[in-house]
């Protein structure tokens, strides 16, 4: 995570008003910023059945909800949640559902490309800011997020026509998934749409496909996602928010893990004449003096 962050204070979400501008030094809480007029703004949505009310205050529960962020729930003198990462130019829960964090899972699903063996993750582009992204999304209300890792992996990368596909693309992610992955992330995510009072937070699992299942895992647009796609991991990969860097954690420990494996092929290459040969000496000795006796 940046020091501060900046998607949260961006005009990356085009259907979001003009934020108030708050530069780096500005952003702590704990910094005056007698000037500071953040833009109020609460998407009207359709369907508001799974919203918060419009008045934090009424919300019983809201001092017990959960954040992975450590110093726990911070709240405004009037009892509205703070952003814990600081100012972002925008109060009220902008496109967010809930007041304080709104959580949601994320699958980074790996591979070596068959035939040029790049290491490739499975990302979509996401609607609402053109942005390429990982296949997440939030977590149900009553759901764990490791179900919601696979379902959203399945709606967003698994809409497929044909339907022989579709079972075939059923029964190989229930395989990736099925070995339930590994935590690489939890907290605050510098989502562009967070506001001062309303914000994302995510578990990022990493979940790599054996060659088989990386080669044959298909993949198509579905859900919100308009292109879904394996991407090459390299120096010019833009992901939104702060996916990238849960990516980048990834790749190192795949590197790290190729480099362990390649050292010990290596010392296995170096070392298995100096066994042939040790081998044959012994059993030279042993001969020579089975025929001595
Ligand atoms: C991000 O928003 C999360 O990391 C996750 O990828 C996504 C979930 O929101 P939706 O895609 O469901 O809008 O902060």
């Amino acid at each position: 995570m940046p020091l501060y962050h900046m998607s949260a204070r961006s005009q990356q979400n085009p259907s979001y008003p003009q934020r108030f501008e708050v530069p780096d030094e500005k952003v702590p809480w704990s910094a005056p910023f007698p000037e500071y007029q953040p833009t109020p703004y609460t998407f009207a949505r359709k369907d508001a059945s799974f919203a918060d009310p419009a008045d934090p205050n009424s919300i019983p529960d809201l001092k017990q909800r959960v954040t992975y962020e450590a110093g726990g729930l911070q709240f405004d003198p009037s009892g509205t949640p703070l952003n814990p990462m600081g100012r972002t130019g925008m109060v009220e829960r902008g496109r967010l559902a809930k007041w304080g964090p709104n959580h949601a899972a994320d699958p980074i699903v790996t591979r070596y490309h068959p035939t040029t063996g790049e290491l490739q993750f499975v990302a979509i582009k996401r609607k609402d800011t053109g942005e390429w992204a990982l296949p997440g999304g939030m977590v149900d209300a009553g759901e764990t997020v490791s179900s919601t890792v696979r379902r959203e992996f399945t709606e967003e990368a698994g809409a497929l026509q044909d339907p022989k596909l579709q079972a075939r693309f059923e029964e190989l992610t229930a395989e990736l998934f099925g070995s339930g992955g590994r935590v690489v992330y939890r907290g605050y995510v510098d989502d562009p749409r967070n506001t001062d009072n309303a914000w994302m937070e995510t578990t990022a699992f990493h979940f790599h496909c054996s060659k088989e299942l990386g080669a044959m895992l298909p993949l198509e647009a579905g859900d919100d996602a308009s292109h879904v796609k394996w991407v090459t991991i390299d120096a010019s990969t833009k992901l939104y928010a702060s996916h990238l860097q849960w990516v980048e954690t990834v790749v190192q420990s795949l590197t790290s893990k190729m480099r362990l494996h390649g050292l010990v092929i290596g010392a296995a290459v170096i070392a298995l004449p100096l066994i042939l040969a040790v081998a044959a000496g012994v059993t030279v000795v042993r001969m020579s003096r089975a025929r001595r006796s």
